[in-house]
């Protein structure tokens, strides 16, 4: 008798009560209608009868210690319900945190939905890229000195192979497989083998743009690339193209966009020129579309190449390109969407 007492002292010192269900499970066994304590109760008839005064109590100070034991927790868990009680359900909830748009992401997107209004449609194409469609197909042959402008990063295993050093080898690319007319714009990321600092890396991002079709002339590359300044830097802007050369194109112009941070006053931007310079444009070079078995006498075409970097920096007044690419997210969080 006196070691089942110790031991059901044992189970109820022991007892873990983490949880409701727990405790629950404690007072079946402890203080319900057939706990275990009853079972000593019934058994005290055997017990030598001078004993019996001293094991009656002692089980009566089992059911205390189990009742205490059991009030404790009860009470705990009351207040535990209560502080739930006290969430005031009519307090602002938390904001949502919404992700943030990469600024490179921004500028594409705003680039693309200027030129889809215009029948434009988005060409995407491979990174590694043959000497064909880099190259040689857009009037750069081999021994051509504009080869040596560009550092150029060739895979190892096969040197026709290499990075694209410019977005104009998708445009190639188009050529040769779509029906004319043609009107594309391809954005994506270009390499070159540079030495990484604030103003240059080895890789960057271009949107560049191609339009062919019977009788298309310098007028219209001047006025599309007007509508797309105005749209994109607002309507005010003015643009202005000067002569410049391309192996792919002839003419060839560079294109800046009249200073919108100063409105031509002069500022540290636009290096008090009043002018910033985008891009490059030019007329297809005729010995490109015969590369891509386009007719020169009876197609036209015209081309142009931007900057993505160049105009994110301008727009968000950043001035260190590896921010870009750094994902840092104190930078990358500025720049919340607009949707
Ligand atoms: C720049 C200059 C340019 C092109 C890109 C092009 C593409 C084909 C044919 C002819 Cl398939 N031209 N692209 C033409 C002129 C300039 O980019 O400064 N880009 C950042």
């Amino acid at each position: 008798m006196e070691n089942k007492i110790k031991e059901i002292n044992r189970l109820i010192e022991e007892f873990k009560i983490e949880n409701k269900e727990a405790l629950e499970k404690f007072r079946i066994q402890f203080l319900g209608s057939k706990n275990i304590l009853k079972d000593l109760f019934s058994e005290i008839k055997n017990v030598a009868a001078e004993k019996r005064k001293e094991v009656g109590q002692s089980i009566n100070a089992l059911k205390s210690k189990a009742q205490n034991k059991f009030d404790d927790f009860m009470s705990d868990i009351d207040e535990k319900d209560n502080e739930i009680d006290s969430i005031d359900l009519s307090l602002p909830g938390d904001n949502v945190l919404l992700g943030s748009r990469h600024p490179l992401s921004i500028v594409n997107e705003e680039f693309i939905e200027v030129f889809e209004k215009i029948g434009f449609t988005v060409s995407e194409g491979p990174e590694v890229e043959d000497d064909w469609h880099n190259f040689t197909g857009l009037n750069l042959p081999e021994e051509h000195p504009a080869r040596d402008m560009q550092d150029t990063f060739f895979i190892e295993k096969n040197p026709d192979w290499l990075l694209r050093t410019h977005t104009s080898s998708v445009q190639m690319r188009v050529m040769e497989a779509q029906e004319l007319p043609i009107r594309t714009i391809t954005p994506g990321r270009v390499y070159r083998n540079e030495a990484i600092s604030a103003r240059a890396h080895c890789f960057f991002h271009q949107v560049e743009g191609l339009y062919i079709d019977k009788n298309v002339s310098f007028a219209d590359l001047k006025q599309t690339l007007l509508y797309f300044a105005q749209q994109y830097f607002g309507k005010n802007t003015k643009i202005r193209l000067r002569p410049s050369y391309f192996p792919f194109t002839e003419p060839s112009a560079e294109m800046d966009v009249s200073c919108t941070l100063c409105n031509q006053k002069g500022c540290k931007v636009c290096k008090n020129t009043g002018w910033l310079e985008i891009g490059g444009c030019g007329m297809v070079d005729p010995n490109v579309l015969k590369n891509a078995n386009i007719d020169p006498e009876e197609y036209s075409g015209f081309a142009f190449g931007f900057g993505i970097d160049r105009i994110a920096m301008l727009k968000y007044e950043i001035n260190d390109l590896r921010l870009f690419s750094e994902n840092d997210v104190r930078f990358i969080d500025q720049f919340k969407a607009s949707w």
